[in-house]
C-alpha cells in the first residue's frame, strides 16, 4: 500500500509531506564509529517511506504498515520500548531544537527486512526529522541533522551507537560509498564500481539480543579508552594493543586497530579501481569480527564461507552483529548463479539487495 493511502486510512486526512529515506549497508569498518575510526557504508535502494501532517495540539500519533496499532503520545513523553519510539524520538528532538511546539501525525512503511541490521531505525529517525525540517522550513546542514538523529538513538532510545548510520543515510546515495572519519566527521564520497557488484544476503537469523551485546562491546571499548588514555582507539598502534594486559580487551582493541587499516585500504582500492584488492580485506574483516570482536554467529560464518566458495571475491558480516546480513562482492555476470548456489545451501537466507 502506498504511504499516502496508509496515512489517510490511519488519520482520516491526507499527509502534507511524504519522503523516502534509504537504509544503509556497511562495506567495511565495523564498530569503529564509536571509537574514532573510519567507516565505509553505502546507501541502499531499499528504505523507509514516511508521511507527516502537523497537528494543533501536543499529541503525536504514529501509524505503520507493519503494525496494527496506532501509537498515541504527548509531546515530552519518554521512550516506552514501543516500535513507534523512533518516530516519537525524532519529534521530541525537533522540539528540543526549537523546530516545533505542536504535535504531528506520522505514518511509516519500510521496504527493509525487519531485524536485518540495515538501519531501518535510523532511516525512520532521519526521515521524520527531514519531514519536520521541511514542514517548518528550517535550515539545517545534513551533518547537523545526522548528529540530531544520533542523539535520538543515544539519549531518547538509549542505544549507545556511533554516527555511521545517520551520516550514511544523509550523505550517501546508492552506488556511492561514504568514507567517513568518525573522529573529525571529514568525509569523501567514492563512486562504487559497476562490476563487481555489492550483494547483501540476510542470514535469516533475526538480530536477537543484539542491543544488549552491542552495549557490552561499547562498555569494553570504554574500558580500553581509559587504559589507552585516548578516545580514538582505532588510531592506536599495535604496540599499544599488545600492551593491554586483559586478553579480552586486547582482542577487542586488535579488531579496532586492524579494521582501521583495512577500511583505509578498501577506500584506497576503490579510489584506484583496484577492486581485486578488496575481497581479501573483507574476508580478513569478517575473521577479525569472528575471532577478536566476537560479534558474528555460526550461521553468519557459514554463509560467508559459502559466499566465498561459490565465487564471491570477498564477503563479511555487516552491521552491529549477532545476526542480520552479510555483504559480498560478486562479479556482475555471476550474480544470479552465485546467489542461487549460496541460497541452496542456506534455505533460511535470502537476497536483500
Ligand atoms: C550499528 C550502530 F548503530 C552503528 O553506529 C555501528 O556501530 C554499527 O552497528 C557497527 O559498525 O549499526
Amino acid at each position: 500500500m502506498k504511504i499516502e493511502t496508509t496515512f489517510t486510512e490511519a488519520f482520516g486526512a491526507p499527509a502534507t509531506l511524504v519522503r523516502f529515506t534509504p537504509g544503509r549497508v556497511n562495506l567495511i569498518g565495523e564498530h569503529t564509529d564509536y571509537n574514532g575510526g573510519f567507516v565505509l557504508p553505502t546507501a541502499l535502494e531499499l528504505g523507509v517511506h514516511t508521511a507527516i501532517r502537523a497537528r494543533e495540539d501536543d499529541i503525536i500519533r504514529v501509524a505503520s504498515v507493519s503494525f496494527e496499532d496506532i501509537a498515541v503520545r504527548t509531546l515530552g513523553d519518554p521512550a516506552s520500548g514501543h516500535w513507534a519510539d523512533y518516530a516519537v524520538g525524532a519529534v521530541t528532538e525537533a522540539r528540543r531544537a526549537g523546530w516545533i511546539t505542536h504535535g504531528v501525525d506520522v505514518a511509516l512503511s519500510s521496504t527493509l527486512p525487519i531485524g536485518s541490521g540495515l538501519s531501518s531505525s535510523s532511516a525512520v529517525i532521519v526521515g521524520v526529522l527531514k519531514l519536520l525540517r521541511d514542514l517548518q522550513s528550517i535550515t539545517v546542514s545534513n551533518v547537523d541533522l545526522a548528529i540530531m538523529a544520533r542523539r535520538v538513538e543515544t539519549d531518547f532510545i538509549g542505544m549507545p551507537c556511533g554516527i555511521m548510520d545517520q551520516m550514511a543515510i544523509v550523505l550517501a546515495r546508492p552506488g556511492e560509498a561514504l568514507f567517513l572519519n568518525t573522529h573529525t566527521l571529514a568525509y569523501d564520497l567514492i563512486t562504487l564500481p559497476d562490476d563487481p557488484v555489492i550483494a547483501v544476503l540476510h542470514s535469516g537469523v533475526h538480530r536477537s539480543l543484539a542491543e544488549g551485546r552491542y552495549k557490552e562491546r561499547k562498555e569494553e571499548c570504554d574500558r580500553i579508552k581509559d587504559r589507552l588514555g585516548r578516545e580514538d582507539i582505532c588510531r592506536a598502534t599495535m604496540k599499544d594493543v599488545d600492551a593491554i594486559a586483559d586478553p579480552r580487551l586486547r582482542r577487542r582493541a586488535r579488531h579496532l586497530v586492524s579494521e582501521q587499516t583495512r577500511t583505509q585500504q578498501v577506500a584506497n582500492a576503490l579510489t584506484s579501481n583496484d577492486t581485486q584488492a578488496i575481497g581479501p580485506l573483507m574476508i580478513a574483516s569478517h575473521n577479525s569480527m569472528r575471532d577478536d570482536f566476537e560479534i558474528t554467529t555460526p550461521e553468519l560464518d557459514l554463509l560467508v564461507a559459502t559466499a566465498v566458495r561459490e565465487g564471491a571475491l570477498g564477503a563479511r558480516m555487516t552491521g552491529g552483529g549477532f545476526g542480520g546480513c552479510i555483504v559480498a562482492l560478486v562479479p556482475r555476470a555471476r550474480l544470479l548463479p552465485w546467489r542461487d548456489a549460496v541460497l541452496k545451501h542456506h534455505p533460511q537466507a535470502f537476497h536483500v539487495a
